[in-house]
């Protein structure tokens, strides 16, 4: 092999290597900041998907979520956690509070109203 061919192979198998970390590495989880109030506060964004897609907090304590929809795109209006009864429509390019008391520990996924966006919810046990 010559030089070019080596950096095309290079290339190649680093491109390779992003598209395998894209699609099925580990995300990065964001831990819920807590108020004084002991309100665990997190922003999602929600664009083509759920920034962050991984969301970590704790048992027992209530959650307050603020989905900002910076999107007309129908597949996000709306957002399900199945696992606590909620479904809530978001409207686009406004935050929407999404406030409950995550009850059980465990791993639970939220979703678009189609199931096509999904992000996860890890509840920690108290
Ligand atoms: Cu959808």
């Amino acid at each position: 092999m010559d030089a070019t061919e080596i950096i095309v192979v290079g290339v190649g198998v680093l491109a390779i290597a992003f598209v395998l970390w894209y699609f099925f590495g580990e995300r990065e989880a964001a831990a819920a900041s807590v108020t004084d109030g002991g309100v665990q506060q997190i922003k999602v964004m929600v664009k083509g998907g759920y920034s962050p897609d991984v969301i970590v907090v704790k048992e027992g304590q209530p959650v307050r979520f603020d989905f900002f929809r910076d999107e007309t795109a129908s597949c996000s209006e709306q957002v399900i956690f199945g696992d606590f009864g909620i479904a809530r429509d978001l409207p686009a390019f406004k935050t929407t509070p999404i406030e409950f008391t995550p009850d059980k520990a465990g791993e639970f996924t939220f979703t678009c109203g189609m199931n096509m966006m999904r992000g996860k919810l890890i509840v920690e046990p108290a």
